[in-house]
């Protein structure tokens, strides 16, 4: 069963849902809603559910609708636009598979997190890779499940606990097939990391799998590494590329500036290539490629591998 989930404060509504606390006031004001309860300092406290709906609401923003229209809708119109946006993924073919043709795995998967059951849910997912092998373990069945997890988090269907263990098993397991590659020693060397603030690794370890089992050389960084240690990293590892990954919960206010700044550190013959749910709000720029989807890596390393 779930427990009542805490109300949030402004500051944490903010870096939840990506609304920030002016937009907050303003539709509170202009829309009557949200309706946050106050603390005993008078501060804002926002109830888990009006959360919920304002990332649902932030969500559909990003997508193109109007504020206004979705600030001001009933629970059924917003829950069906909701259901319409939901992220559908595909496989290397093109073909649709997010929910329909993994959807017997992904609820296994939500029903073992949820019941707390590690060695089953150890037990389903690698028995997963196994059968498709790594490249569509990544591509068909990692992605989607980010994703429902994702939903379910959003829905308050599981704890954050639940997802940090989820988080935890696809780190593991990935690791361990990587760990089972034999180092290539092949060009292109890729260092892997994200910046200040985006704390979201599974993008980046899913890319390293598909490159290192293409026989790139990766060179992975962890996470937060600052801009000025990118660059000296790069230089150190003589980095043909290096690869960042941005999911949809960076800033949008602070990507562009950041990328321009990191372009212009970097070596100009260090190519920087850029994934994630993030990536598709960066405007193009010189030197930066913008790949929003783990085969647009693919096709990159090949075409990399051509022009050399
Ligand atoms: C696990 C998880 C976490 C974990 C991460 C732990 C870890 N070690 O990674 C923790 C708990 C830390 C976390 C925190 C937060 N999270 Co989170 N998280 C997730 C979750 C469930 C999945 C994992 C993930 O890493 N996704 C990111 C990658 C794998 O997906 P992607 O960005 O879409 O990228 C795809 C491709 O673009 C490609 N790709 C990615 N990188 C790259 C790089 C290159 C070079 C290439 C070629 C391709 C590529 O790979 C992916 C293919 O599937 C996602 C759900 C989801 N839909 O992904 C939410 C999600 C990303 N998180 C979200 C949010 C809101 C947050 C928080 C703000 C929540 C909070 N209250 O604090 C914080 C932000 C923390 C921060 N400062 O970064 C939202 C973002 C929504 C939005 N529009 O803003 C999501 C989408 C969940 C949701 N449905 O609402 N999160």
């Amino acid at each position: 069963m779930n427990t009542p989930r805490p109300p949030l404060n402004i500051g944490s509504v903010e870096r939840d849902t990506g609304l920030g606390k002016d937009t907050l006031r303003a539709w509170e004001r202009r829309y009557g809603f949200p309706t946050p309860d106050r603390d005993e300092h008078g501060e804002r406290l926002y109830p888990a559910e009006q959360v919920d709906r304002l990332r649902l609401i932030k969500r559909l923003i990003d997508l193109g609708y109007r504020p206004g229209k979705l600030v001001g809708a009933g629970e059924e119109e917003l829950a069906l636009l909701g259901a319409q946006s939901m992220p559908v993924a595909a496989t290397t073919d093109g073909e649709e598979i997010a929910p329909q043709k993994a959807a017997p795995l992904i609820e296994r998967v939500l029903g073992e997190l949820r019941e707390h059951d590690l060695p089953a849910l150890q037990q389903t997912l690698s028995q997963a890779l196994l059968r498709e092998g790594l490249q569509r373990f990544v591509i068909d069945t990692v992605g989607p499940l980010n994703i429902a997890v994702g939903e379910a988090w959003m829905r308050g269907e599981i704890e954050v606990f639940e997802e940090h263990l989820y988080t935890e098993q696809i780190t593991t397991l990935l690791r361990q097939a990587l760990a089972g590659l034999a180092p290539s020693g092949q060009p292109p060397r890729v260092l892997l990391t994200t910046v200040p603030d985006e704390l979201h690794t599974l993008g980046l370890l899913m890319v390293q799998a598909l490159l290192a089992l293409e026989g790139a050389s990766c060179i992975p960084l962890g996470t937060q590494l600052p801009l000025f240690d990118l660059r000296q990293a790069a230089i150190a590892h003589r980095a043909d590329i290096v690869a960042l990954s941005f999911s949809a919960a960076f800033p949008t206010r602070q990507l562009q500036p950041l990328v321009g700044k990191l372009r212009e550190l970097l070596p100009p013959e260090v190519e920087l290539w850029i994934g994630g749910g993030g990536c598709t709000r960066l405007r193009p720029l010189a030197g930066l490629r913008i790949l929003p989807t783990l085969e647009g890596a693919l096709s990159a390393l090949e075409e990399w591998r051509q022009r050399r």
